[in-house]
């Protein structure tokens, strides 16, 4: 039985690896929807729908427990696919609202994330909750998305259009960035470049890996078996970009189904 991992594309590959590190005995079932890529700009029903259907399909396949690796249509679906699903373990993205907002020095902080992110109610119960005194810049990195799927992590528009985004921020006084959408860690060393070196850049993924962690090990679902983890990728539509992203980026053994 394999954690059934999903997102619009390559992204959530920054969430399998995080899994990976923490959890290298687990088997890993990952499903890119490159059918419907970008999640960012669609309607919240067409995201829930893709997120039930792709849920559906990887506990068809056996999944013991499904990580929404995708922060657009964690905050469409997730509750909803709690309510479809409520003996099945999910569990899904959150930017990093928190995090940001205990780091901060300045108390501004910048958030790249999609405008479907910025829409959702759960990002603006996070902000209501933990963002008091704090000033938030939030940028929807429109075609950020586009440009990772086509293998861009360091081309000059990448760059151009990281810098029309952190620019402002950072003449702002923003002195910590939140990765609010989980293909944005393909970008972070251009990131990391184009910020001073004191800034605090913030990825939710190892997070997500340690809930999983501990939501396994609650219900008692990790995997004690000897055999070797199976690593096993899919992609509802154009398949070029996964099998780029996990030639360059999955340290493992793979197969594509
Ligand atoms: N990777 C997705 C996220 O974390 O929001 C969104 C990518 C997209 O489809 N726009």
């Amino acid at each position: 039985q394999a954690i059934g991992v999903f997102d619009s594309g390559i992204g959530g590959l920054t969430v399998a690896n995080a899994i990976l590190e923490r959890l290298p005995q687990e088997s890993i079932l990952y499903f890119a929807d490159t059918a419907h890529i970008p999640y960012g700009q669609k309607s919240l029903s067409s995201i829930r729908q893709y997120s039930l259907d792709i849920t559906e399909q990887l506990l068809q396949l056996q999944c013991k427990a499904i990580v929404v690796a995708c922060n657009t249509a964690s905050g469409a679906a997730l509750s909803y696919l709690r309510d479809c699903f409520p003996d099945v373990i999910i569990v899904g993205m959150e930017p990093a609202v928190k995090p940001a907002a205990e780091a901060t020095h300045s108390g501004v902080v910048g958030i790249l994330a999609t405008a479907g992110t910025f829409k959702s109610e759960r990002y603006a119960q996070l902000m209501e909750r933990y963002t008091a005194g704090i000033r938030v810049l939030q940028n929807p990195c429109v075609g950020l998305v586009e440009l990772i799927e086509a293998g861009e992590t360091e081309s000059p528009a990448t760059e151009a259009l990281l810098r029309s985004i952190l620019d402002p921020m950072l003449e702002s006084g923003a002195d910590t960035f939140v990765l609010g959408c989980t293909h944005y860690p393909f970008v972070r060393p251009l990131i990391s470049r184009l910020l001073p070196e004191t800034a605090v850049i913030i990825d939710p993924a190892p997070a997500v890996a340690r809930q999983l962690d501990r939501r396994l090990s609650d219900a008692g679902l990790k995997n004690q078996s000897l055999d070797p983890p199976e690593y096993r990728f899919h992609a509802s539509g154009p398949q070029l970009s996964l099998e780029r992203a996990l030639a360059r980026y999955w340290p493992a053994d793979f197969s594509i189904f």
